[in-house]
């Protein structure tokens, strides 16, 4: 799409919003940026786009109710993640005919290079860290992009066509691709979560495998063999697919069995690594994630003993089951990435002994009791802030856990005071809320943070 001299609209001024503008800008095309939100101050962000263009914007920006004089004259808009695409004002766009794009729609159609795009309900952020570390320890020019924090719009402009992106993409970001096509995908797994953006299970499947949507046999999508979707898929997948398992012997992929991680083809197993020796990282989830990481990166090229060097040497991703410290003999681990149930039981699991948990936090609809069922007598208290501490107390108590073990609190510092006063030496205090942060925290990394400079205090 030609968007010189063109005006665009661009939907919320978050990262996303403005690597998008200043992507536009710098390519010849007037962005209207809009954000719903009437305390957003215009003054700072036209100086932030400013900055990052290095001229002055001339970007006209809007807040608060949407004004639909802004749409005359526009054929492109840019919607950032965050933005529902059935949201009353996207649709009335939609009937003007203004064609929607998202923010990683529109960084692809400037980068150059290839790109490894990883998808799935949880393990994302910390198999994206891991192949991009493998593919920065291989190839020369490397880009960590998208749902990890780093806006690929910013980066687009600065790729060669030797250049391999490494994208963690959301089922948020896959609703509005359409040209966006990596050589390599991976949907790691699929469990319910955002149902209330997606409102059923079926949309929010489709958004995650609509990774594949441009994918040819040539391209090579990697599945989770032992989650039902992911398997599922891969019979109908348009891309080869490479499976990994953490529960049975593969024929062809990657399977786990014993202490160890196998190559198979044709049947022929080769051993790569012990999960003991040869990798920092714990947990079942970390094992899938490992063999995710293998399975995109000897498909992206890299030799087998460049992979299983990095490997060893990668170190856990920051707020996920992160150890912050020991504090008169109690352990303190934050999983703020924890933002929904799957991936707090992942959290619970890797527990190895009496543990103070902390939950709650915003309320996406979800159901709560495999979350506590998979408590399995660990959780000696369960301190809930929050949004959905009612609800996570009342599904407790159905799934038999102790009222008098369930203790409110009416903000996060009040939390960590209980959390003190309650663990003894020998426990250990997890943070791991199966809960987005929102409502009290701008993100997930603010409440991790916090928590740890709390910790590091005591
Ligand atoms: N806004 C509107 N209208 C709306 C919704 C939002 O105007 O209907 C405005 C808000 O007022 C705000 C702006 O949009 O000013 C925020 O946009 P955004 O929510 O898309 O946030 P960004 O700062 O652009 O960050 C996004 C991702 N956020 C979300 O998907 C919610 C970040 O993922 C991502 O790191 C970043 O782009 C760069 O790619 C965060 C996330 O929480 C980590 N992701 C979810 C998750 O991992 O579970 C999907």
């Amino acid at each position: 799409m030609n968007i010189n001299g063109q005006k665009v609209i661009v939907v919320g001024t978050g990262k996303s919003g403005i690597g998008s503008a200043v992507l536009l800008e710098q390519n010849g095309a007037l962005p209207i940026l809009y954000d719903g939100n009437d305390k957003v101050n215009i003054e700072e962000v036209k100086k932030t786009l400013t900055h990052k263009l290095g001229f002055d914007t001339k970007a006209e920006i809007a807040a608060g109710a949407f004004p639909k004089e802004i749409t005359d004259g526009v054929r492109l808009c840019v919607l950032s993640p965050g933005v529902p695409v059935d949201a009353d004002f996207v649709v009335y766009m939609k009937e003007q005919g203004i064609h929607i794009w998202g923010e990683i729609e529109l960084a692809y159609n400037f980068a150059k290079g290839s790109v490894l795009a990883i998808t799935g309900t949880n393990g994302k952020t910390t198999t994206t860290s891991l192949v991009g570390q493998i593919m920065q320890e291989y190839f020369d020019s490397v880009y960590i992009v998208g749902n990890i924090g780093n806006p690929y719009t910013e980066a687009a402009p600065l790729m060669t066509e030797d250049t391999v992106s490494v994208a963690e993409i959301s089922s948020f970001q896959l609703e509005t691709i359409e040209h966006f096509h990596p050589k390599v995908s991976a949907i790691l797994n699929i469990t319910p979560d955002h149902l209330n953006r997606h409102h059923t299970m079926e949309n929010y499947v489709a958004a995650k495998e609509a990774v594949t949507l441009n994918q040819t046999k040539q391209d090579v999508c990697v599945l989770n063999y032992e989650n039902a979707y992911t398997r599922e898929f891969g019979e109908r997948c348009p891309a080869g697919v490479v499976y990994f398992s953490s529960a049975r012997r593969l024929d062809d992929g990657i399977f786990y069995e014993g202490d160890s991680i196998y190559h198979a083809k044709d049947g022929n197993a080769q051993r790569l690594m012990n999960v003991k020796t040869d990798m920092n990282l714990v947990g079942i989830c970390n094992i899938e994630n490992v063999m995710a990481a293998i399975g995109i990166s000897m498909s992206a090229g890299v030799p087998m003993e460049n992979i299983l060097a990095t490997i060893k040497r990668f170190v856990a991703v920051e707020h996920r089951i992160e150890f912050v410290a020991e504090k008169n003999g109690v352990v303190y681990y934050n999983d703020s990435k924890a933002t929904n149930t799957d991936a707090a039981i992942q959290g619970i699991k890797a527990m190895d002994r009496p543990t103070v948990l902390i939950g709650g936090g915003y309320d996406k609809g979800s159901e709560y009791d495999d979350w506590i069922n998979s408590f399995d007598n660990k959780v000696k208290k369960l301190v809930l802030i929050g949004q959905t501490r009612e609800a996570i107390a009342a599904c407790a108590v159905k799934c038999g856990f102790l009222k008098d073990n369930i203790l409110f609190a009416d903000s996060f510092l009040e939390a960590l005071d209980i959390c003190v006063r309650e663990a003894s030496a020998g426990d250990a205090v997890l943070l791991s809320p199966a809960c987005a942060s929102w409502g009290m925290f701008p993100n997930y990394e603010v409440r991790g943070e916090q928590f740890k400079e709390y910790v590091n205090s005591l």
